[in-house]
C-alpha cells in the first residue's frame, strides 16, 4: 500500500520460485494433481486448519462468484509476515494460535478475557458471502464465517460513554519477520465508531469456505467490515477496546492524508496516489467499477449530515 501498488500482478505471478518448486514436489510426491488443479483442499491439507462444524448459510444473497479458495490463501496483505503478497502464506504457519485469548476491556461493565475455544460457541456461526475491496485497486468476494461483533460486544455491556471500539492485534517478534521494518507502528491497530462495530454486517470472522482461519488470512479471529476498505478488517486480533476518543490507527499514523478514519469505500474519493472508481477482481481480466459502500448501500444511514470527502 504505503509502499507501491501491485494492483496489477496476478497472484500467479507473485509465488515465489521456492515456493513453487515445493508445490510442484509435493504434488509430484503425493500424485495429487487433479485436486491441487482444483485449487480446494492444499492449502488446508498444508496447514491442517480443521471444518467448522455447524455453520449457518448466509450467503447474503450476493450475486458474485466466490474468489478461489487458492487465491484467497495466496494474495495476502499481512505485513507483519511480509510486504509481498506471496510472503503471507510462506511465513504465517509460525503463528501459533492455540492457545489464543482476546480481551474485551475499555468503557463496559463487563470487561474479561475470552479464550478462542469460548469466543468460537458465544454465537451461531454463519457464513456470509461478502464482496472485499482492497485501497490498492483489486477485490474478492469471500465467503466468511463467523457472526457480527455486536454478539460479542452486547456481552461485555457498552457503557453510555463508550462511543468507538479499538483493535490491536498480535505484535510477536519471534514468529513475524515483518516486525523488523518500520513500515508501520506495530501493534497493528485499527478503530471503528461504535454504532459501525454494530452494525449487523460487521463480522467477527473465524473461517473461510467452512474450514478455520489460515493464519495469512488472519487466524484464529479477525474482523471483516465489507463496506470499508480491506485493511479495516484487522487480523490476528488480541484485544478490543472500547473508548470514547476515536481510536488511533496504524495506517492513519503512517499516513494520514492517505488513509483517514471512516475508509469507507467510495469511487467518488480517489487516493492521493491513484483513483477508487474502479477495480480488478482477482480472477477477472476486465475491471469493474467500484461502489459506493462497496454496493452495501444499507450502510449509508450511519453517514448522513457527514462530509464523506472531509471524513475519508
Ligand atoms: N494485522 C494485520 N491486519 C491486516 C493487515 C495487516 O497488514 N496486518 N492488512 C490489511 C489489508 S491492507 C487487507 S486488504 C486485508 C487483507 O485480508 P486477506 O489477506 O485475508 O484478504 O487485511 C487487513 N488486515
Ligand atoms: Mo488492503
Amino acid at each position: 500500500m504505503l509502499i507501491r501498488r501491485p494492483a496489477d500482478v496476478l497472484p500467479s505471478e507473485i509465488t515465489s520460485p521456492e515456493l513453487y518448486a515445493r508445490r510442484r514436489e509435493f504434488l509430484r510426491e503425493g500424485g495429487r494433481l487433479a485436486l491441487a488443479a482444483a485449487g480446494l483442499a492444499l492449502p488446508w491439507a498444508d496447514a491442517g486448519a480443521a471444518a467448522l462444524a455447524n455453520v449457518q448459510p448466509n450467503r447474503m444473497k450476493i450475486a458474485d462468484a466466490p474468489t478461489r479458495l487458492k487465491d484467497i490463501t495466496t494474495y495476502n496483505n499481512y505485513y507483519e509476515f511480509g510486504v509481498e503478497k506471496g510472503e503471507p502464506a510462506e511465513n504465517a504457519h509460525r503463528l501459533r494460535t492455540r492457545p489464543w485469548t482476546v480481551s474485551v476491556e475499555g468503557l463496559c461493565n463487563k470487561p474479561r478475557r475470552f479464550g478462542i475455544e469460548e469466543l468460537m460457541k458465544l454465537a451461531p456461526l454463519e457464513e456470509r458471502l461478502y464482496r472485499m475491496r482492497c485501497v490498492e485497486g483489486w477485490s474478492m468476494v469471500i465467503p466468511w464465517v463467523g457472526y457480527p461483533l455486536s454478539a460479542l460486544l452486547r456481552a461485555v455491556e457498552p457503557q453510555g460513554s463508550a462511543k468507538f471500539v479499538e483493535f490491536t492485534t498480535l505484535a510477536d517478534a519471534k514468529v513475524m519477520p515483518g516486525l523488523r521494518y518500520a513500515v508501520l507502528d506495530w501493534p497493528y491497530t485499527e478503530g471503528l465508531r461504535l454504532d459501525e462495530a454494530l452494525h449487523p454486517l460487521t463480522l467477527l470472522t473465524m473461517g473461510l469456505y467452512g474450514q478455520e482461519l489460515l493464519p495469512q488470512n488472519g487466524a484464529p479471529v479477525r474482523l471483516v467490515v465489507p463496506w470499508k476498505y480491506g485493511f479495516k478488517g484487522a487480523k490476528s486480533i488480541v484485544r478490543i477496546r472500547l473508548t470514547e476518543q476515536m481510536p488511533a490507527t496504524a495506517w492513519n499514523k503512517a499516513a494520514a492524508h492517505e488513509y483517514g478514519f471512516y475508509s469507507n469505500v467510495n469511487p467518488n474519493v480517489p487516493h492521493p496516489r491513484w483513483d477508487q472508481d474502479s477495480e480488478r477482481r482477482i480472477g477477472e481480466l476486465t475491471k469493474r467499477k467500484t461502489l459506493l459502500f462497496n454496493g452495501y448501500d444499507e450502510v449509508a444511514s450511519l453517514y448522513t449530515g457527514m462530509d464523506l470527502r472531509k471524513n475519508f
